[in-house]
């Protein structure tokens, strides 16, 4: 028997070990982003325990020394000796691979947890982690590890309160195995925001305990993913008030779908399997738009807001202003496609499907008018999409007659392989002709854009395809754009956005990434866009000239020159106050410049969306967060 027990010990270290081993097997990665996959992964089992209808109460808490505490109030994990392993459950659970929330009977478990691993992964990549439960039979048990080895059998320490039961586990980060080991307390309220609303009347708290004054949010959402929608919503002008909602299980697929239209011109359907976001969607946002489409259309004909001889309107058109939450929990999702985010089973499009269009066909008999209001807004989009294909069959043919002409504006590089190549869209016909002297001929085109570039969030396609800036963009590119879009024909590997280094710069900046989101992703997704940054300040001592990117730098310079009256600070307005030398040396050589690359996060894009909408659209207060939040998509890249 003991001869046994210390075999199952060997297993159990080999097991931990190898997830020291191969971290990211497990977590995906020792990055910032597996850092925080690991309180994600312990607050998944508190959310499960609330799914199975145990537990109301989630507390997080990032501690001064960065360590996590996740508290709940549920039924506390099992204290009792597992049979198989000999060992109290909540022993098993921490010290086992692969062994969450299948022990002690009752429910499966149905929040994902990234790769299915769980409490024991977190605890293998953790210099310490402690739990303590307020179990049912009334006492406080508590058991410590160190790199994921036992400290002690799991023993007593107290009685609580009746009824009081509830799991705590507070564990630090290995500093050896993980790049980063501070927590971000953004990434957490986001996700732990999204997790709220995907779950409804669950309460998340929040608190970063490292500031002086501790910092709290509460996520508690009675409506779930119907005040995820408003979320979404929020500074956007919904079309109707209605949020439109539909709910069942069927093939054993647990089905909740919220939607309302805005009157914008944008779709943001977000899809979630087991609480966890499908940004490459699958068979459940399948079969949501299969439902969507087909019931819209039997309605619109059946009220003749369609005349027969009309075409059907398409998926584009009656989503054209929607936000959509699609939530499904499913036994065992199987995911496909390269980065295996594809949701695969079948059954999970025909349980969408019917109970979709099944509840929505209902809704629209009951609300005739929300029903003529969409009606209507998706045969304008209808004329609209007709009306954008004639003007980009129009372009096609002019581009094949005159040889796809390249704009009058660019000056264009010599070399041909676009590997080589960089254009820059410059702000400003002035700034345009520094550039133009200033630049490489080789390799660096020039593009300047004339005053504000069109918001493409406020207006159709129709009327973005005959703007010239935008026209002249895509054809320099050389891709095309949305259905068209090849990227295999872009020109340039490198789109570099120079901007002046102010907050109608910014503004600029974002208006151009806004239209590169929208309609040509794969531009941002493979890394090929970045921002120029010019410097704000030129120092000159006698014959020295330095230049300073932000005021931090400039006062390192200071330090280091000296603060004397013979020190000439210039800070610089724009991009036209330097010569073309000057934008050379500062912004433009790649042997001196910095750049900054443009990146998605895709696990935020529902975010993304509000950040963009947030900056575009026409309601002034929110606009002033815009340029925080624009940093947190675009990431330091030294090239
Ligand atoms: F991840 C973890 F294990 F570390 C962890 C688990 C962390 C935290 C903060 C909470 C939990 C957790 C587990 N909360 N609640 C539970 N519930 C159970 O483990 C449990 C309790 C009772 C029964 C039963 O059938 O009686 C079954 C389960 C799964």
């Amino acid at each position: 028997m003991s001869n046994e027990y210390g075999a199952d010990q060997i297993q159990i270290l080999e097991g931990l070990e190898a997830v020291r081993k191969r971290p990211g097997m497990y977590i995906g990665s020792t990055s910032i982003k597996g850092l925080h996959h690991l309180v994600y992964e312990i607050v998944d089992n508190s959310v499960d325990e609330a799914l199975a209808g145990y537990c109301k109460n989630i507390d997080v808490k990032i501690n001064q020394d960065n360590s996590i505490t996740v508290t709940d109030d549920g039924r506390g994990i099992p204290v009792g000796i597992n049979h198989k392993a000999g060992l109290p459950a909540v022993e098993v659970v921490f010290t086992i691979l692969h062994a969450g929330g299948k022990f002690g009977g009752g429910g499966y478990k149905v929040s994902g947890g990234l790769h299915g691993v769980g409490a024991s992964v977190v605890n293998a990549l953790s210099e310490w982690l402690e739990v303590e439960i307020k179990s049912e039979d009334g006492k406080i048990y508590k058991q410590r590890y160190e790199r994921g080895k036992v400290m002690y059998p799991l023993k007593e320490i107290g009685t609580h309160e009746d009824g009081k039961t509830g799991t705590k586990v507070t564990f630090l980060p290995d500093k050896e195995i993980f790049e980063e080991t501070v927590f971000d307390y953004d990434t957490l309220r986001q996700r732990l925001r999204e997790m709220a609303f995907l779950t409804k009347g669950i309460r998340i708290v929040l608190t970063d305990m490292r500031l002086e004054e501790p910092k709290i949010r509460e996520f508690h959402y009675e409506g779930g993913i119907k005040e995820y929608v408003q979320y979404l919503n929020r500074h956007k002008d919904p079309l109707y008030e209605n949020i439109i909602y539909c709910e069942g299980i069927k093939n054993n697929v647990v089905v909740e779908v919220a939607m309302q239209h805005n009157d914008g011109y944008n779709e943001g359907c977000y899809s979630f399997v087991n609480n966890i976001t499908t940004p490459e969607g699958g068979t459940h946002l399948v079969g949501f738009k299969n439902a969507l489409t087909k019931t819209f259309n039997d309605y619109a004909r059946s009220q003749k807001y369609l005349k027969d001889n009309e075409q059907n309107l398409s998926g584009e058109d009656i989503r054209e202003g929607l936000t959509a939450i699609i939530s499904i929990k499913i036994e065992e999702p199987q995911f496909e496609g390269q980065t295996k985010q594809k949701l695969g089973n079948s059954e999970a499009r025909g349980a969408v499907e019917s109970i979709v269009t099944e509840q929505l066909t209902y809704f629209l008999e009951q609300n005739p008018n929300v029903a003529k209001l969409i009606c209507e807004k998706s045969v304008l989009a209808q004329r609209a999409r007709d009306a954008a294909r004639k003007a980009r069959d129009l372009t096609r043919r002019k581009s094949a007659l005159d040889g796809a002409s390249l704009p009058g504006k660019l000056a264009d590089c010599s070399d041909k392989n676009p590997e080589n190549c960089e254009i820059y869209i410059v702000e400003g016909d002035s700034a345009g002709g520094s550039a133009k002297t200033a630049r490489s001929r080789a390799t660096q085109a020039i593009l300047p854009l004339r005053g504000k570039i069109l918001n493409v969030e406020k207006s159709r396609l129709d009327k973005i395809l005959v703007n010239n800036e935008i026209r002249a963009m895509i054809t320099a590119f050389g891709t095309g754009i949305s259905d068209d879009f090849d990227i295999s024909k872009l020109r340039y590997h490198k789109i570099i956005i120079m901007t002046d280094a102010d907050v109608d710069g910014a503004h600029i900046a974002t208006l151009l990434l806004t239209f590169f989101y929208r309609f040509m992703p794969e531009l941002i997704k493979q890394g090929y866009v970045y921002l120029a940054q010019p410097p704000l300040y030129k120092i000159e001592k006698g014959k020295m000239i330095r230049y300073a990117y932000n005021d931090e730098e400039l006062n390192k310079i200071l330090v280091e020159i000296g603060r004397d009256g013979n020190n000439k600070i210039q800070r610089y307005k724009g991009l036209g106050e330097m010569d073309a030398e000057q934008l050379w040396e500062t912004t433009m050589d790649p042997e001196r410049r910095v750049l900054l690359k443009v990146t998605i996060d895709e696990e935020s894009s529902s975010e993304i969306d509000v950040t963009f909408n947030t900056l575009m659209g026409d309601k002034v207060e929110p606009r002033r967060e815009f340029i925080e939040m624009n940093a947190k998509y675009v990431r330091n890249l030294d090239i």
